[in-house]
């Protein structure tokens, strides 16, 4: 097992080659994939929130160090599949760890580890080319003995299925704690080569997807159930207001807040519109800090019946 910590840290020589890669985060919903991907970034790339299965589609975080170009790919939580979108987003999870440099198994320091961590490290352990590190996140949120017994269990878990972790790395990327530590272990796991995005590129994700995110992510604040499952968002249409004079612009954003069921539709509009109107307010302020400029955001709820286990639906949201 080597764990690392600060004092640990390996020095870069100054000659180091330049390396450029990829490196995915994979765990169960909720382990704080999106959360670490962001903080490595230093930017917002991805939606994070309380809830399972945040993450619908990979998103790419770029790092740009000058030694390396590491890309983050995050993906959606990987669980039992209840649903068609369920079984599309394990799909995706798992065509993602076949393609990448090195993989981060995300696991949170405050749940034991549980049968959900086992079925993804069984996985894990087939690709044998791949070197995986374990991550443990969130160790903000325990004390030192707690997390000392997780990095036993987790070597332990690696044993167990016949693989040695590269690295275990406990990390905060709420406390800021350990997180570059982190991508300097990632770095020297890359292939050698040149930087494969354009300098200042945080992120590949297009701005109306960036978009629909922003206004998802407001709108599973407070949501319970089976209600954040749910909602899904579209950017139907994003055009610059006429008539405006060129110093004062303002883009038109139009999008709807989809939901599965009629019944549903009251919660997410709330009393006299309030709970919408809201989540307008809240995700309009992220977008125009994103685009740098002022937005008509008009939202709108509709119905798209069970639309998680409708191939043609799901299609249509773009899954
Ligand atoms: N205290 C603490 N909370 C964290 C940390 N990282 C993530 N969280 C919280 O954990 C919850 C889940 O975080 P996400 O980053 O959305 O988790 P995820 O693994 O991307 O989840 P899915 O996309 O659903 O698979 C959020 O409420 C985060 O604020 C951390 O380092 N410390
Ligand atoms: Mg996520």
């Amino acid at each position: 097992m080597s764990v690392r910590s600060k004092s640990s840290e390996p020095s870069v020589p100054s000659q180091a080659p330049h390396r450029a890669g990829f490196a995915c985060f994979v765990g169960r919903p909720n382990a704080g994939k999106s959360t670490l991907t962001n903080a490595l970034v230093g930017q917002k790339v991805a939606i994070t929130a309380n809830q399972p299965q945040t993450t619908r589609h990979t998103v790419r975080g770029i790092v740009h160090r000058p030694d390396a170009q590491l890309i983050l790919v995050d993906t959606p939580g990987l669980h039992k599949p209840r649903t068609l979108l369920g079984e599309r987003l394990n799909d995706v999870v798992r065509t993602t760890w076949a393609e990448v440099d090195v993989i981060g198994f995300c696991l949170p320091a405050n749940e034991k580890l549980g049968p959900g961590d086992r079925f993804i490290a069984k996985e894990l352990a087939s690709i044998k080319k791949t070197p995986k590190i374990a991550i443990v996140t969130k160790t903000d949120l325990v004390d030192g003995k707690t997390l000392a017994e997780q990095l036993i269990a987790i070597d332990q878990l690696g044993k167990e299925l016949g693989f040695e972790w590269a690295e275990i790395v406990p990390v905060s990327a709420v406390g800021d704690k350990q997180v570059g530590l982190l991508a300097d272990l990632i770095v020297p796991l890359l292939p050698e080569g040149p930087a494969l995005y354009p300098e200042g590129d945080l992120t590949d994700e297009p701005e109306q997807v960036m978009i629909a995110e922003l206004i998802r992510e407001a709108a599973l604040e407070g949501v319970r159930d089976e209600l954040p499952h749910s909602i899904a968002v579209v950017v139907e249409e994003m055009l610059p207001r006429e008539d405006r004079p060129a110093d004062k612009p303002l883009l038109d954003i139009h999008a709807f807040v989809y939901i599965e069921r009629p019944s549903q539709k009251g919660i997410i509009i709330g009393p006299k519109g309030k709970r919408l109107k809201d989540v307008g307010i809240k995700s309009r302020k992220q977008i125009e800090a994103l685009l740098g400029t002022p937005v008509f955001l008009d939202l709108h709820v509709k119905v798209a019946k069970d639309w998680q286990r409708d191939p043609r639906q799901l299609r249509k949201l773009g899954f």
